[in-house]
């Protein structure tokens, strides 16, 4: 008996552990999510009184009147209960639901929106964005939508299949090989929520997750326009020097710099984004000399290689000058 209590007490935290709006496919913050959301607790309603009918009709037919038991256990409620009642239920729930589906990517694709593409690495997000002039932008790990607008994203994957999930605005895509897939959708008003790599993609797809900032269209644009400028020069040069001869800029950008590597996240911004690693760590001095010096531990099996031979002096230029790249 002490041990159920405690269960339940611990399923309860969880519970509401998982209530956080940030995350939630229950706190739609947009219309294609909102359609979503309601349909969900039209299913689970619906599965709610059907499991309720059933047990009923299941106690009547073995503890009811034996004229009830004897209609219950006809070849006529067999043929009803149990073929026409579900074919037409769950047709009448794929129509539906197949109507949601492209209500929302009608309505959205009618106006010019916004386009973005999102590529899935193990274990981390390339993020572009395609300017109106043909130009493009690239920056990793956040996304930045202006509110009111719709967006388009293009999701395409590097290596493995992703899944590309906001919950608070729209269902998850899968990132295939080979193939590009477009997410549509609209966020109501400005502000920060989380998304989350949805599909298993080996080791460290747990800790593969992203912010998504929606801004009001003004300081969309305005961030953009600093997005697309190069890195600003560093105040001191040491952090600079470490990271352009540690050969940090083999695998990482940032614009301005010599450092022009493609392999790892686009750094020329990463101090303006919310969180580091995907997610994970955040968006500080000692966050950045975490990351480069335990992002093994951190984050295991990420494709970065280990970076521990640092002196703790070394560590700090280094982390006040990615910091400093805002
Ligand atoms: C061999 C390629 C490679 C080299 C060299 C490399 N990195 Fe990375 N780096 C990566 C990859 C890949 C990731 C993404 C890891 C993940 O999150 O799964 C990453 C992630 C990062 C991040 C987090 C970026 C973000 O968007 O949050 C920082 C910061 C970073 N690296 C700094 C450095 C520094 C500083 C050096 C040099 C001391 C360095 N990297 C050297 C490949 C590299
Ligand atoms: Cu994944």
């Amino acid at each position: 008996m002490r041990y159920a209590l405690k269960t339940i007490c611990v399923m309860a935290l969880l519970l509401i552990a998982g209530c956080d709006d940030k995350q939630s496919a229950f706190a739609a913050l947009g219309p294609v999510s909102a359609r979503i959301t309601f349909l969900t607790w039209i299913m689970f309603i619906g599965a709610a009184l059907i499991t309720v009918l059933i047990c009923v009709l299941m106690f009547i037919s073995i503890a009811g009147p034996a004229d009830w038991r004897h209609k219950l256990t006809g070849e006529k409620s067999i043929i009803w209960g149990g073929i026409v009642f579900p074919v037409v239920t769950l047709s009448a729930l794929l129509i539906y639901g197949f109507l949601i589906l492209k209500a929302g990517g009608t309505w959205v694709r009618a106006e010019n929106p916004v386009h973005i593409s999102v590529i899935g690495e193990q274990w981390w997000w390339r993020v572009i964005y395609r300017h109106d002039d043909g130009h493009t932008t690239e920056s990793a790990n956040e996304l930045r939508i202006p509110a009111g607008r719709p967006i388009e994203i293009e999701l395409s994957t590097a290596d493995v299949i992703h899944s590309f999930w906001i919950p608070a605005y729209a269902g998850k895509i899968d990132m295939i090989p080979g193939r590009i897939n477009t997410l549509h959708f609209v966020a109501d008003k400005p502000g920060i929520v989380s998304g989350q790599c949805a599909e298993y993609c080996g080791g460290a797809h747990a800790l593969m997750s992203f912010y998504t900032v929606a801004m009001t269209p003004s300081d969309y644009d305005a961030w953009l326009v600093k997005e697309r400028s190069n890195a600003a020069p560093a105040l001191a040069g040491e952090g600079k020097q470490i990271f352009l001869s540690s050969g940090c800029g083999g695998c990482h950008t940032v614009r301005g710099t010599p450092a022009d590597g493609k392999i790892g996240p686009d750094l020329t911004h990463v101090g303006s984004r919310q969180s580091l690693g995907a997610g994970i760590l955040p968006n500080t001095t000692e966050g950045f000399a975490k990351w480069v010096s335990q992002h093994k531990i951190i984050k295991p099996e990420n494709l970065m290689p280990p970076f521990d031979f640092f002196s703790e002096s070394e560590l700090q230029s280094l982390s006040l000058y990615l910091n400093s790249l805002e």
